[in-house]
C-alpha cells in the first residue's frame, strides 16, 4: 500500500493534487490540522510499500522516516521547512529547498515541469508567497480574474487548515483533497458555482465578520493585541485574521489570542508588514513559541504571561 502524507494546509493539499493528477495512485491518506506536522509516524510500517511526504518538516519526522528506511520502504520527501540532519539512503529521495521564495507546491511544480501550475500558484498564494505567486501569474500570462481567484483559493484552503483538531474544520483536509482532485484545474472549480470554493468563501466571510468584534487587550502606535472568544470559528480564523489586521495597519505588529482547553492561549503573531522581521524572536522568548520572521506563534501562553507577552511585543518593535 502506498501512503500519501501531507500537511492539511493549501501548500500540502495542492502539492498532492498536482502529483496525483499527474501520477494517479491508490493511497492511504495521512494528514491533519495545519499545526499537526509529526505525521509520518502514522504510516503503518507493516503494510507500507512506498511513501510520499509533502510539506511537513523532516526534522519533526526523522525517527519515523528512519524507521521506514530500516524497513526497506522507499520515500519521496518534498518540503521547504528545516530538514535537520538528513540521513543518506538510496531509499530516501528528497526535494528540499528552504529558500524564502519557495513552497512545497512550487517544488512539485518544478518536478512535474509545470504540468499543473495553476494549482501550484494557488498554493503559493496560500503560503503567503504573494510576490512569487504574482510573478508566476505574469510568466504564465494569467488574466487578472483568474489571478484573483487563485489567490482566494489559496487563502481559503489555507484558512480551512486552522483549528485545535480536525473537528474545528469545515472540511477534513483528506476530504478537501479528494474533492479538489476531481477537478483537472482550478478553472473548472471556479466555474462550478456549487463547488466547495464558494462554500468555503461563504464560511470564511462569516468567520472573519465575527472576528471584527474581537476584544482589544492592547493598542498603541507600535502594536495591537486582541483576543477572540473560545469557539471553533475563532480557532479557524485566528491566523488569517492576523494577516487581515496586518494588511489594515501595516506599520503595527499584531497578536491574536485564542483560548486553549487548559486555559492557556494560542498566540498568532504577525510582524508589521512594513518591517517583516522579528515575529519569531518575540515568540521564542516564551516556551512553545516558534515560527518565521514575518509570522510566528506561541502554542500555549499561560494566562499570567499575557502582559509579559504584550510588553515584549511592544518593546521589540518600539
Ligand atoms: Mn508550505
Amino acid at each position: 500500500m502506498h501512503f500519501d502524507v501531507f500537511n492539511g494546509d493549501a501548500d500540502g493539499i495542492l502539492a498532492l493534487v498536482q502529483l496525483r493528477l499527474a501520477e494517479p495512485k491508490q493511497s492511504t491518506l495521512i494528514t491533519g490540522v495545519k499545526r499537526d506536522i509529526a505525521l509520518v509516524k502514522q504510516v503503518d510500517v507493516e503494510t507500507a510499500t512506498s511513501v510520499t511526504v509533502l510539506d511537513v518538516s523532516l526534522e519533526k519526522n526523522t525517527v519515523a522516516v528512519q524507521n521506514l528506511i530500516n524497513n526497506q520502504v522507499p520515500i519521496l520527501y518534498v518540503d521547504h521547512h528545516r530538514p535537520g540532519e538528513v540521513s543518506e539512503s538510496p531509499l530516501l529521495t528528497t526535494m528540499i529547498n528552504t529558500s524564502a521564495d519557495v513552497c512545497t507546491s512550487l517544488l512539485v511544480n518544478d518536478y512535474l515541469k509545470g504540468k499543473h501550475h495553476l494549482w501550484a500558484i494557488a498554493a503559493a498564494f496560500g503560503d503567503n508567497l504573494t510576490a512569487v505567486a504574482n510573478q508566476q501569474c505574469q510568466l504564465n500570462g494569467i488574466n487578472t480574474t483568474l489571478q484573483n481567484n487563485l489567490a482566494t483559493l489559496g487563502k481559503l484552503v489555507n484558512y480551512n487548515g486552522y483549528g485545535r483538531s480536525t473537528d474545528d474544520l469545515h472540511y477534513h483536509p483528506k476530504d478537501l483533497f479528494i474533492e479538489l482532485l476531481a477537478y483537472q484545474s482550478p478553472e473548472a472549480l471556479f466555474s462550478n458555482k456549487s463547488s466547495l470554493f464558494y462554500d468555503l468563501e461563504q464560511a470564511f466571510k462569516q468567520d472573519i465578520n465575527k472576528a471584527a468584534s474581537a476584544h482589544v487587550l492592547f493598542d498603541s502606535d507600535i502594536c495591537k493585541v486582541v483576543s477572540l472568544e473560545d469557539a471553533k470559528w475563532s480557532r479557524r480564523v485566528s491566523g488569517v485574521f492576523g494577516n487581515e489586521l496586518a494588511n489594515q495597519t501595516p506599520d503595527k505588529a499584531h497578536g491574536v489570542l485564542t483560548r486553549n482547553l487548559d486555559g492557556s492561549y494560542t498566540v498568532s503573531v504577525r510582524a508589521p508588514l512594513n518591517n517583516k522581521q522579528g515575529a519569531d524572536e518575540v515568540c521564542i522568548q516564551f516556551p512553545s513559541g516558534g515560527g518565521r520572521a514575518g509570522a510566528a506563534g506561541i502554542n500555549a501562553l499561560p494566562e499570567e504571561q499575557i502582559e509579559a507577552f504584550i510588553s515584549v511585543l511592544q518593546n521589540y518593535y518600539n
